[in-house]
């Protein structure tokens, strides 16, 4: 967890001097936060994030002992926003999330009359961990007399190079331990430690902090273990440099951008939408639309990170409640890095710089965190020789890219929304950083003890394995298909026996059903495709309009449906659901899935099977994968992505890329 504690710190030091700190890296390639709200959709301005403390403030709700969780835009009415043109006049909200003691409570301020519209206590639930929660528990185990005991033993009683990680302890299954604000505190040794602070964990001992009341609730010490032999570093100068340097290959715009942003909003091709940074979801995508000659189409209301549930597969005390809410319990957008030119994205990339408010209400800017860029495929967007009469004709992919990396602990993700020129938006997640180790008494198969050691993960250096996990990373997808009266609709791909005079005995037909109401969709992915179609818009040929969603590889979750970790994780059990629109539905696993114990969220609201025939409807997918840890993972991952596409179905009346101009057209 070291990148999050130095991200933390980071968040910390910044907000002490707030905007006072800005210093762009490329000012001519940079747009900072917007000073003013220009479109409805805009994350709060650092002003309004002044106002709202100062509202708060004024209605005795952000006293010296309240932290504000979070502090984000009350989005508007989605009418009123779908219907909203520019330069017209819009409210602005915001919702606060504030936290005193063990008292959560939700706030719904209007700042046009800089008012405390709503105030909320929340029972029996906890919030997401606040950064100053985290510093804290960094040292709350070094002041614990059983802690220190425990680090004796192991000959440790210097504490300086002892790193200790908060981890969220997954759902409260322990009465005893309930209703507190509980961090798993396990610990490692840094010393000799270059850049990798994975490699020497102090395993066994873990200390479960009660973050609020600043003490060690419980010790867990399982046994003394000699910590791995091996620094490992990912420097490249600790490599052994055998590869010789290679000529360098760019992506670059000679001419310049074809992006144009204007606050959080885009425009590049026939493309439009806006985008913003969400503190707990990242990058928010909102009114995705499509200019078909000079009619702007709805595509999409809103599109963005939902959950992250990454389940651990060690039953050890110290292991088995690490089944992190990367999204709910952290924050994606929180955690979002900056993003580095020529590195992260093509040094000619536009990178947006965003605002947040920290505890207190402050604003703090997060510069380059989302970066927009174009890059050539290398693949044909279309392509035709004919053998018949010789004519040739391709059209060359270019794609925009719209990226933030959010490094939470050891793991360094990627979230992409690429856009094409025909119509397509893939939607990738990039898996990057460290594995999560254990030190175990192995250093290879052959000693007695690696059976024991291995049965839950893979050696990947002396003494240390990397465990069995999985990722599941929820989408919300807010379909618009030409309005927001829509259907979802499943092609099932379904064998036919026929009987003919040929010598034929089979073929597949498509076999339509329109899914009446909310809920998963049980039918395997591989044996249908889906699509939602506008119920009140046909193509020229008489279909209905519509985008297909293509699922990527994708696995769902195999735990026990009784396992209290897949309880708060319903949404992992299939890998796409659509659910009736409905406001303030954003979190798959419910709004604090923080030690929750029950289910929230997705697989709670679509028990109210409500009608999505002919209405406004959000599709949610997940993208699985099991992480079965290789030799290759160490010291540092090769990256593995992961993804799903939004492609049209009977959106248009044929190609919308015909009208690309050729490679060589602008020689011509
Ligand atoms: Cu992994």
């Amino acid at each position: 967890m070291s990148g999050l504690l130095l991200r933390l710190v980071a968040i910390a030091l910044l907000s002490c001097t707030a905007l006072a700190t800005r210093t762009p890296v490329r000012a001519e390639e940079r747009v900072p936060a917007p000073l003013r709200a220009t479109h409805p959709m805009d994350a709060l301005t650092p002003d309004e994030i002044t106002a709202s403390a100062k509202i708060l403030r004024a209605a005795g709700k952000l006293g010296e002992t309240v932290r504000l969780v979070s502090l984000t835009l009350e989005e508007n009415p989605k009418a009123e926003v779908r219907a909203w043109t520019r330069g017209k006049p819009f409210g602005r909200r915001a919702f606060a999330v504030l936290l005193e003691g063990d008292h959560l409570a939700e706030a719904r301020l209007d700042l046009d009359a800089r008012t405390l519209s709503a105030w909320t206590p929340v029972e029996n639930r906890q919030a997401a961990l606040t950064v100053a929660e985290f510093i804290a528990a960094t040292e709350i185990p070094k002041r614990d007399e059983r802690w220190r005991a425990a680090m004796a033993k192991r000959g440790i009683t210097e504490f300086d190079n002892i790193v200790c990680f908060p981890l969220t302890v997954g759902p409260s299954v322990d009465p005893a331990l309930a209703g507190r604000r509980l961090l798993n505190v396990p610990c490692v040794d840094k010393s000799g430690a270059g850049n990798n602070l994975w490699g020497k964990p102090i395993e066994n001992v873990m200390a479960t902090v009660d973050v609020a009341a600043g003490k060690v609730l419980r010790l867990t010490d399982l046994g003394v273990l000699p910590p791995p032999p091996e620094t490992p570093s990912h420097a490249w100068t600790d490599s052994d440099r055998a590869r010789a340097a290679s000529r360098p290959v760019e992506i670059v715009a000679p001419q310049g951008s074809n992006i144009s942003v204007e606050g959080g909003q885009v425009h590049w091709d026939n493309w439009s939408f806006h985008v913003r940074l969400d503190p707990r979801l990242g990058s928010v995508l909102s009114l995705i639309r499509y200019d078909d000659r000079g009619t702007l189409r709805d595509i999409a209301y809103q599109m963005s990170a939902s959950e992250m549930f990454v389940p651990y597969m060690d039953p050890a005390a110290t292991w088995s409640f690490r089944s992190y809410m990367d999204i709910g319990e952290y924050g994606f957008g929180l955690l979002a890095t900056q993003l580095r030119p020529g590195q992260d994205c093509p040094a000619g990339a536009t990178f947006l710089d965003l605002t947040i408010a920290d505890a207190r209400g402050e604003p703090v800017a997060l510069k380059g965190v989302v970066c927009l860029f174009e890059r050539p495929s290398g693949d044909p967007l279309w392509r035709h020789e004919e053998a018949f009469n010789g004519s040739f004709e391709m059209r060359a992919n270019t794609e925009l890219v719209v990226r933030m990396a959010p490094v939470v602990g050891n793991y360094d993700y990627f979230v992409d929304y690429v856009f094409d020129r025909a119509g397509d938006i893939d939607v990738r997640l990039g898996a990057y950083g460290i594995d999560e180790t254990k030190g175990v008494a192995s250093s290879t198969l052959a000693d007695p003890t690696a059976a024991a050691d291995t049965a839950y993960g893979t050696l990947v250096a002396r003494r240390l394995l990397a465990v069995n996990h999985d990722h599941y990373m929820a989408f919300r997808i807010d379909m618009d298909v030409d309005g927001t009266d829509n259907r979802l609709v499943e092609d099932r791909i379904t064998p036919r026996r026929i009987s003919t005079d040929g010598p034929r005995r089979s073929l597949w037909q498509i076999e339509s059903r329109p899914m009446a109401v909310e809920g998963p969709v049980t039918t395997p992915l591989n044996a249908a495709q889906f699509r939602v179609e506008s119920v009140t818009r046909r193509n020229a040929q008489g279909y209905p309009t519509g985008y297909q969603l293509v699922p990527g590889h994708t696995d769902t979750s195999i735990l026990a449906p009784d396992d209290p970790i897949q309880v708060r994780a319903g949404f992992t059990a299939y890998a796409l659901w659509s659910s009736a629109y409905a406001p303030g539905e954003f979190f798959a696993a419910g709004p604090y899935p923080n030690e929750n114990p029950e289910t929230d969220g997705l697989p709670k609201w679509v028990t109210a099977k409500r009608s999505i025939d002919g209405r406004d409807l959000v599709l949610w997918y997940t993208i699985g994968f099991r992480h079965v840890p290789r030799a290759e993972d160490w010291p540092a991952m090769p990256g593995i992505w992961h993804g799903f596409r939004l492609r049209p179905f009977n959106f248009f009346d044929r190609s919308p890329a015909l009208d690309v101009p050729p490679v060589d057209a602008a020689a011509k």
